[in-house]
């Protein structure tokens, strides 16, 4: 089984957020602002289904599937884009693929060392951040 994803994590790591934001089209205004952001995960599993939340003292972005299930998801706050998305593990990795507009967009999480990793791509761009974990109990 692989370690275990659910809980509070909070960002400690940010590489080329920036440039994940532009390939997005995401204007320089907004990007100046995310960029600074502390962000904040919550994931939580209920059976088969996650819940993966994104907060940050600017904006909130939540998102529900269930592991193998493609669904509909709408980016709404991000690049307001509509994808079809479809979550898998892959070994001790949950991977998402986005498919849209944009090419070769995703995420993948997985746990290191304790941290929550995760790498946001699309179009050969890649973010990677890295996560603590402030759950009060794990
Ligand atoms: O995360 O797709 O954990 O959805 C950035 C919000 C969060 C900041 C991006 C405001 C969401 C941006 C990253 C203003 C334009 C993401 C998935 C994996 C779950």
């Amino acid at each position: 089984m692989p370690a275990s994803l659910s809980g509070k994590w909070e960002m400690i790591s940010n590489v080329n957020f920036d440039d994940y934001m532009i390939v997005l089209g995401i204007s320089a205004s907004l990007r100046k602002i995310a960029t600074k952001l502390n962000l904040k995960k919550t994931i939580e599993r209920q059976g088969d289904q996650f819940i993966i939340k994104t907060t940050s003292t600017f904006r909130n972005y939540t998102v529900t599937f269930k592991v193998g299930q493609e669904f509909n998801e709408f980016t709404k706050g991000l690049d307001n884009r509509h994808l079809k998305s479809l979550v898998r593990w892959e070994g001790n990795k949950l991977i998402c693929e986005q498919t849209g507009e944009k090419k070769n967009r995703g995420w993948t999480h997985w746990i290191e060392d304790d941290k929550l990793h995760l790498e946001l791509f699309c179009e050969g761009q890649v973010c990677k951040q890295v996560y603590k974990n402030v759950s009060k109990t794990r």
